[in-house]
């Protein structure tokens, strides 16, 4: 889970294992720290979701993601927190769907696009729109982002049986 400090990273996990397990805040800043967490499903073998510290939240922060996240998907990070082989992990950038374009979301999908082979993109507080601004603001996403945007609720748990799906194609072996 990559996506903007405060975008709802950790309440998404939380809603997909229907779990608190992962600490979620109304303060940003709240994840500092890769945290991983193993997913065992009825079908297939295990597999890890990881919360990765959001973006934009320390003022002045030059880089468009945090080093942690960086670490996490590039090179170096091979001997990274995830038991998963670099190819293997997927990226899922989350985007807050009142605010498709924001600068260092943009930042972050070009830096993705750049360095991660798979990744999806998710459009989150989808409760937060009403039915008109939300059918506005998922072309406008769809159009920034160049590809389909998922939209969920961590609230409602509108389009997580969707997520789900999109996370097993996107980790599924070549
Ligand atoms: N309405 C609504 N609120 C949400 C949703 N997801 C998260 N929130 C709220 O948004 C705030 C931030 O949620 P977090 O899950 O802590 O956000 P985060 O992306 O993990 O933030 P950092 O750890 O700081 O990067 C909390 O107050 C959540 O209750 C959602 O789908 N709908
Ligand atoms: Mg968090």
């Amino acid at each position: 889970m990559v996506g903007r400090s405060n975008v709802g990273k950790s309440s998404l996990i939380n809603a997909l294992v229907k779990q608190r397990v992962a600490r979620a805040s109304a303060a940003p800043g709240k994840t500092r720290l890769a945290n991983v967490y193993q997913v065992t499903r009825g079908t297939g073998g295990a597999m890890y979701l990881v919360d990765l510290p959001g973006y934009g939240f320390a003022k002045g922060e030059r880089r468009e993601l945090d080093e942690v996240t960086r670490q996490y998907f590039g090179r170096e990070g091979r001997e990274g927190p995830s038991p998963a082989a670099p190819a293997l992990r997927a990226a899922l950038l989350i985007i807050d769907a009142r605010h498709p374009g924001l600068e260092n979301d943009l930042e972050a999908w070009r830096w993705l696009r750049s360095t991660v082979e798979r990744f999806g993109i998710v459009g989150t507080k989808i409760d937060k729109l009403a039915r008109g601004e939300r059918i506005h603001a998922m072309r406008e996403l769809e159009s920034v982002f160049e590809d389909a945007v998922l939209p969920v609720s961590a609230v409602t748990g509108e389009g997580l049986d969707e997520l789900w799906k999109l996370i097993d194609r996107l980790t599924r072996p070549a």
